[in-house]
């Protein structure tokens, strides 16, 4: 009998709404304890909640860009070895909590110890802040050197235990005068880090009543270990006992928070980066070594070898502008389906070679046959659409041609015996594509029927997620908007979209004359990894003879 485990993110303190970085396991791995399942980052902290049992991962429940908070279900575990345990009699209580996870504690600044110096200056102690349950912690990076500004909040020096990276931030803007521990160091909470100068030098009172309010502490974080909970069947909650650092377990990039930060300021993906900090850590002037290094050619050439053997793509950092030395500006937050579609399309695009087959239809006797049924039918309230007519061609093709139903997993091609179409459907808010499922077994009207349905639910931000989920091919119609040919972006896993344009009368050849027939352009794209050339042609052309007469839909 297995047993399952739902683990949820422990109590990470004062934290809420933490986003998940980076994903690290999949549905099928086998996993030991403690094994790293996902990665959270805010901006002063990196975590990784471990898994409390070793067993093998049957869901994951969130994804990187998600947020979470203590108590979000991550992932369904099916705990090794279940069989051979005895089934928990009843719910048991978690057992005494591991360590206190506490990067909230690091990240909420430390307590100034302000003390006037001579002449009016005030001389602040910066301590470490209480960090939970962790002592002798090393000080794995110093941010800052005697002399430098710094503002409120910066970063200081990183630690990082066995169970998190943490920046610990400076309690107000100052000069530093004297740094007191050195990397290598270990700390507890308390421990000197550094003294410095308070900007505020001419009112140390002010500096002194600030700090307990600096000072306050995060809750310190309990995890509990996992628990059984169980009624004699096979069902169990369970909590990962503890954060613990990414990095030090994974072939990944081992910054801190604030390097993190920085690199993304600059646009730079510190997987790229060579870190020459201890044990290999990227530290902020391998940043500024990596940016100087594109940006003089240098790292590109060093890179070459890389990109030639199928390495990573080596690019430029996003240019950064200010925009507002040119004219006034209205700097706006993307939508939220934006952002991920955004980030959906980027994928897809450089991940997939596309390729587009354009191809030109003849739909004179079609368009007069909708708008005939339409006629016909005027009082039912169903309007026949090209879009409907549309789906029903293309799963006419994708029946003859069955790697456009196909996707790509790993080496293998999984062949989908049912036809989903997707269609994209523009919303005030942006991009989304609605499936109409099994349309192989639904009529023209029900199939118009169901877009417009779907379509209105989209404007209305009311689509459920079902109802965008299991897709096997898309179609991208602007034919009520304009245009010639376009080329569609494939919605992965898929691996064909079919771009419609905006039909219009042509002069077409016949053999003896030309004659004025309504064209309707289309735009396939197709992933060249599954699908050929050729068979791309054949399925467009396929779809042309089909809209050019609809009568061989039933061949
Ligand atoms: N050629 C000429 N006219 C067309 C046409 C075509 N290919 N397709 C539609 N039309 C006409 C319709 O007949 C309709 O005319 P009437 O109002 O006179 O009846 C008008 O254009 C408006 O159609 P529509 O686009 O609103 O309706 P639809 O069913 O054809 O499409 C939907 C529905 C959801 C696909 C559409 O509203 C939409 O959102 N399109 C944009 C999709 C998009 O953004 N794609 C880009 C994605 S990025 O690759």
């Amino acid at each position: 009998m297995s047993q399952t485990i739902e683990i949820k993110v422990p109590d990470i303190g004062d934290y809420k709404d933490i986003p998940v970085i980076e994903v690290l396991v999949k549905p099928g791995d086998v996993i030991e304890k403690e094994q790293s399942l996902l990665t959270l980052e805010s901006d002063k902290a990196t975590m990784d909640v471990p898994s409390p049992e070793a067993g093998t991962v049957k869901e994951i429940k969130v994804k990187a860009g998600d947020t979470v908070s203590e108590g979000v279900l991550i992932v369904i575990l099916e705990a090794a070895g279940a069989a051979a345990e005895p089934a928990p009699q009843a719910e048991q209580k978690p057992a005494a909590p591991a360590a206190s996870a506490a990067p909230a504690a690091a990240a909420s600044a430390p307590a100034p110890a302000a003390q006037a110096a001579a002449g009016g200056s005030a001389l602040i102690e910066v301590k470490v802040p209480d960090i939970g349950d962790y002592d002798g912690v090393p000080v794995i990076e110093i941010a800052v050197k005697v002399g430098d500004m710094v503002e409120k909040e910066q970063s200081l020096i990183t630690l990082e235990s066995d169970k998190a990276t943490m920046d610990v931030p400076s309690p107000q803007a100052g000069k530093v005068k004297e740094i007191k521990v050195k990397v290598g160091d270990s700390v507890g909470e308390g421990a000197l880090i550094l003294i410095l100068e308070g900007a505020a030098a001419s009112a140390p009172a002010a500096a002194t009543q600030a700090a307990p309010e600096a000072a306050k502490p995060a809750t310190a974080a309990a995890a509990p270990a996992p628990a059984a909970k169980d009624t004699g069947a096979t069902h169990a909650l369970a909590q990962a006992p503890a954060i613990v650092p990414g990095a030090g377990r994974r072939s990944i990039s081992h910054a801190s928070p604030s390097v993190r930060k920085f690199a993304r300021e600059l646009g730079v993906d510190v997987a790229r980066v060579n870190g020459t900090g201890p044990k290999g850590r990227i530290t902020q002037d391998d940043i500024r070594a990596f940016v100087k290094g594109v940006l003089s050619g240098a790292t590109a050439t060093a890179a070459a070898p890389a990109a030639a053997g199928g390495g990573e793509l080596n690019l430029l950092p996003w240019p950064k502008i200010d925009f507002a030395k040119f004219g006034p500006i209205d700097a706006k937050p993307m939508s939220r389906i934006k952002k991920i579609s955004g980030a959906n399309l980027h994928r897809n695009w450089v991940m997939i070679p596309h390729v587009t087959n354009n191809e030109d239809a003849d739909i004179t006797d079609l368009e007069a046959f909708r708008v005939q049924l339409n006629k016909e039918n005027e009082k039912s309230g169903v309007k026949v659409t090209m879009l409907a007519f549309l789906i029903k061609a293309c799963v006419s093709a994708l029946k003859k041609h069955p790697s456009f139903n196909a996707s790509l997993d790993g080496d293998n091609l999984v062949f989908k015996q049912y036809f989903n179409v997707g269609f994209a459907a523009d919303t005030p808010n942006g991009l989304v594509v609605p499936v109409v499922k099994n349309a192989d077994k639904k009529g023209v009207f029900e199939i118009a029927q169901e877009t417009s349905d779907l379509a209105k639910a989209a404007r209305d931000g009311k689509l459920k997620p079902d109802q965008m989920q299991g897709g096997c091919f898309s179609i991208s119609s602007l034919g009520g908007i304009g245009g010639t040919y376009f080329t569609p972006i494939i919605n992965a896993p898929e691996v064909g979209i079919l771009g419609v344009c905006r039909s219009s009368m042509k002069p077409v050849w016949d053999g003896k004359q030309f004659v004025p027939r309504l064209i309707l352009p289309l735009s396939l794209s197709y992933d060249h990894r599954v699908v050929d050339g050729a068979e791309a042609a054949r399925f467009n052309a396929h779809l042309a003879q089909v809209l050019a007469d609809f009568r061989r839909v039933m061949l």
